[in-house]
């Protein structure tokens, strides 16, 4: 099993400001720990950040191309903006998780919305980092559910 993880802009920047909000940990820390986790389930992992939606939309793209099973994405703050990202989750029809450190229903109003969560089988957000290993965890759930009925 292969899963796509596409992180969005500024993502890169954890770790270093806003540790109240999204925790004292780096992304490479947080990715390191979830490709641990991935390989003692048997699962690769393929992992992306970008600052720019387009590049984050091949990557969605290429999700299809590289016959994941699925996605796991944080996309930032393009996720209350970005109907290009959800028509790419959208078109490329993979069960796809979305996961947002914060609790983005508890912030500002505008965080409220999302234009992918509605072309995601779900969203997880309010758990720091182990919002990404309860995906993990779904998406092999998903994988294995299907599995079992073919
Ligand atoms: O909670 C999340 O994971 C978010 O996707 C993070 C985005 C935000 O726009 C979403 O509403 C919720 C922002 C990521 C910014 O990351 C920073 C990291 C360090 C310092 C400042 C920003």
């Amino acid at each position: 099993m292969k899963i796509a993880v596409i992180n969005g802009p500024n993502l890169n920047l954890l770790g270093t400001r806003e540790p109240q909000v999204y925790g004292s940990q780096t992304l490479d820390e947080i990715m390191s720990e979830l490709a641990s986790e991935a390989r003692s389930l048997k699962c690769d992992l393929i992992i992306n950040q970008s600052n720019h939606e387009g590049v984050l939309i091949d990557h969605v793209h290429a999700a299809l191309v590289a016959d994941c099973s699925g996605i796991i994405i944080n996309p930032g703050g393009y996720t209350h903006t970005s109907v290009a990202l959800r028509d790419a989750v959208s078109s490329v029809a993979l069960p796809t998780v979305e996961v947002h450190l914060s609790n983005i229903h508890a912030r500002e109003s505008f965080r409220h919305h999302s234009y992918t969560a509605a072309v995601a089988v779900g969203q997880i957000c309010g758990f720091g980092a182990y919002g990404y290993h309860l995906a993990l965890r779904a998406l092999m759930n998903i994988q294995q559910t299907r599995s079992r009925s073919v």
